[in-house]
């Protein structure tokens, strides 16, 4: 959030979507969604609906005047479902009345018969029975099939990680107010403005220049809102185009957490080979993507798996196959790490397989193997810049992690029910969006004559702290102070084709396009200085408000600037467009270079396990991260903090569950995030001296890479776990519930010794 937005949001007076004041005669959507989780429509009747007092309409897929397709990589998703419905949770119908409460009360007067058909849930039921969103994808280097015969050892498993909730504050939400002639305003909490502009053009029959959307800030996102906030926006608007009235919708929690996609659970088989001193040789894996009824983003999200499949490793010899399964549940979708935590859990369980069997330290195995400078990815690119070493050495020697290790270990004998586990965990993240052409941003400054100033961008503020850095971009490169600079909303009317701010290179890419324009505009304000002293505009700069000449102030402010270059009829606008360098990438042969930079960073996780009851605390995690020279190191360390306790949540906690399709954990009572109290001892740093010279002021992205260090989280529980019970194997399947943790540590006894019993009582009086 920019520093003008931190004093409204803890305040609580700035707006979203569902606080924006109603527009005179506003109405209020509401949808009817499948209850079923896959069947044949049978009947819809509607009339019920439409007597409900305060109705305006009740919308089905009739009265789509343009296309009933919301699909983006693939078309294969109506906005509301004709003849068939493939989830629970799918909208059917639309009801608009001039309260939600009367709207809800209508879409449950609709009548709707199924014919039920039989459905498949299970990623692996999926790829058997020939249900896939796309084709499977291998990507591959060196020669694995050869490697196995010079391995000491080769050991093969299975890992499955669950899906996981967004769990944005701010629920779902548009409001569309109808304008002039067929214009359209859409006030959408999305990601990805373009892509609602798009949308809902196609789904109304409009073009893109009969769309405004204006997006001021959202209350979260995670991913959630990459995609999935469009099919909301094109039910308001749709509603509002046909009523000519402005038209609301904002989602219920429970709404929500049935209706939207959340991260895609991964089923995964893998393979991996070392020699005698713990090399990695050789790693296989093939990842069963859960992809749900539609395909969304699936496809991008496998392929960013495929990415980082060999984690922070560099392994000589791979095949890595991803396989995205169409299933009858809500369409998963984006998630913060996008795929890439999926097939990072996979590496480091083989790891930690390996290190069981061969019965040395996992930690060995992960230093052993770590990237190194000039490394080259299974994808054919080099790590450079690595500080996959720095990070984690830094973390070993800053932690002490022998002495934490050491410390463990004693506790552990003595005391007989609780475990204390330790876990590295490094991270290697690629940044730039996988897919090539969405690597471009653009943004549009003006001065003003008084000398404030004015910033859009195509980057959406969803309480990351993007605009805090386009800020600080601005300052940087107008020389004034950023109290005279705002940072306006995002608006496809003054920002069009904008990427969704997504794969944590919002601040990259639109405070690089910023400080184009902002240069541009600085050179024209020296050529109007170099005129007024009678001297070159190489000798100009403008920095902390004033004009300097060869870097000594003069008495020239910035206002008197502004106003002569006015006066003057220079040019105080510039549009800038910026598209990033080099990145290619070829997908016929799965080589190139496609990502800008990778993110570097290394956590050490310590957790301790009630081995009575099963129940668990993560203590502390220690953290060493390469932000590059930060553009805020307040919002970053935020960043850090937030994104480690999601990712601990994902691996511990939080259990996305379904039954026959159904989410049994729709609720915040069923399911559980990580609260204040629960989140460890956190201790970040940035890694010093790590300038980037491939991002905006030399920065790094931040968004989506300490999620991953969670996946610490799970690994630190089962080193516990593995304390109280060395004869059993480890297993890999997230989340580590308190269920799951009890299940390991007793589930195989059939019956408790009386030394069991007298302990446990003991346990229970303390
Ligand atoms: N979205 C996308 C993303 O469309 N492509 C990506 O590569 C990506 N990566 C992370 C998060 N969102
Ligand atoms: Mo994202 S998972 O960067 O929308």
């Amino acid at each position: 959030m920019s520093n003008r937005e931190i004093g409204p949001h803890t305040r609580g007076t700035s707006l979203f979507v569902g606080d924006l004041p109603d527009p005179p005669g506003m109405l209020h959507a509401a949808v009817l969604a499948s209850t079923v989780p896959h069947a044949r429509i049978v009947r819809l009747d509607t009339t019920p609906a439409a007597e409900v007092g305060g109705v305006a309409c009740v919308l089905t897929a009739a009265d789509i005047p343009g296309e009933n397709q919301i699909g983006g990589m693939v078309q294969d998703e109506p906005l509301l479902a004709e003849g068939e419905v493939h989830f629970v949770g799918q909208p059917i119908a639309v009801t608009v009345a001039d309260t939600p409460h009367r709207a809800r009360e209508a879409a449950r007067a609709i009548v709707v018969e199924y014919d039920e058909l039989a459905g498949i849930f299970d990623p692996r039921q999926a790829a058997a029975a020939g249900s896939l969103i796309v084709p499977s994808r291998t990507f591959s280097s060196g020669n694995v099939d050869d490697s196995w015969a010079s391995c000491k050892v080769v050991v093969e498993g299975r890992a499955e990680s669950g899906g996981q909730e967004h769990l944005y504050l701010e629920t779902q939400a548009a409001l569309v107010v109808p304008q002039e002639g067929r214009r359209l305003r859409i006030l959408s909490s999305t990601q990805a403005p373009t892509a609602v502009q798009r949308i809902v053009a196609r789904v109304l029959g409009l073009s893109m220049n009969d769309l405004e959307v204006d997006v001021a800030r959202l209350g979260g996102a995670f991913g959630g809102k990459e995609d999935q906030a469009t099919p909301w926006a094109a039910i308001a608007a749709l509603a509002a185009s046909i009523l000519h009235r402005p038209v609301r919708i904002a989602l219920t929690r429970g709404e929500d957490n049935r209706m939207t996609g959340k991260r895609h659970p991964y089923s995964s088989d893998f393979k991996i080979g070392l020699d005698a001193e713990g090399r990695i040789l050789a790693y296989e894996a093939t990842y069963y993507q859960n992809a749900g009824a539609a395909a969304d983003l699936s496809p991008a999200i496998l392929e960013r798996s495929l990415f980082h499949a060999t984690g922070s490793y560099f392994i000589p010899n791979v095949r890595v196959t991803a396989v995205s399964c169409r299933t009858n549940l809500p369409p998963f979708t984006a998630f913060r790490g996008f795929g890439a935590p999926q097939a990072m859990f996979v590496i480091e369980s083989a790891i930690t397989r390996a290190a069981e069997i061969m019965g040395i330290d996992r930690r060995q195995i992960q230093h052993r193997n770590l990237l190194a400078e000039g490394d080259l990815f299974p994808y054919g690119q080099q790590a450079q810049q690595g500080n996959a070493h720095r990070a984690f050495d830094d973390v070993f020697q800053r932690f002490d992690v022998a002495a934490l290790e050491r410390d463990a270990a004693e506790h552990n004998r003595t005391h007989a029910l609780s475990k204390r586990g330790i876990a590295m965990m490094p991270v290697c993240f690629g940044i730039s969006f996988t897919s090539t052409f969405l690597n471009q941003a653009a943004a549009l400054v003006h001065v003003y004559t008084d000398g404030s100033v004015s910033v859009s961008t195509g980057a959406i503020e969803m309480g990351q702290g993007v605009n805090a850095k386009i800020l600080n971009v601005a300052a940087h490169a107008l020389g004034i102070d950023p109290g005279r600079i705002t940072i306006e909303t995002t608006n496809t009317l003054r920002v069009a084709n904008t990427s969704p701010t997504a794969a944590s290179s919002g601040a990259d890419m639109n405070g690089g396009a910023t400080e184009i324009a902002c240069r541009s505009i600085i050179e024209r304000l020296r050529k109007v200085a170099a005129e007024v002293l009678d001297t070159t505009a190489d000798r100009i700069t403008v920095r902390g408000d004033r004009l300097m000449v060869d870097d000594e102030g003069c008495d020239v402010t910035w206002e008197q600037l502004v106003s002569e270059a006015y006066l003057r009829r220079a040019n105080l606008s510039a549009q800038a467009h910026f598209a990033t360098p080099k990145i290619h990438f070829d997908r016929e042969t799965e080589k190139g270079e496609p990502f800008s930079y990778h993110v570097y960073g290394s956590a050490v996780v310590e957790a301790t396990v009630d081995c009575l009851r099963g129940t668990y605390t993560i203590d502390r995690v220690g953290i060493v991260h390469d932000a590059g020279r930060s553009l805020n190191p307040l919002v970053d360390m935020g960043q850090l903090e937030g994104g480690l306790v999601q990712g601990i949540g994902w691996m511990t906690v939080e259990e996305l569950l379904f039954a026959d399709g159904h989410n049994l954990t729709d609720t915040l009572s069923t399911y559980k995030i990580p609260d204040i109290l629960s989140a460890p001892k956190i201790e970040g740093h940035f890694l010093e001296n790590a300038d980037n010279p491939n991002a905006v002021m030399r920065s790094k992205a931040i968004g989506e890479p300490p999620l991953m260090y969670g996946i610490g989280a799970y690994f630190a529980l089962l080193d516990a776990m593995r304390a109280f019970r060395p004869d059993r194997e480890a297993f890999f399947n997230a989340p580590m519930t308190p269920e799951r943790v009890l299940m390991f540590l007793h589930g195989d006894r059939q019956q408790a010794t009386e030394e069991d019993i007298a302990e446990a009582a003991a346990v229970v009086q303390r």
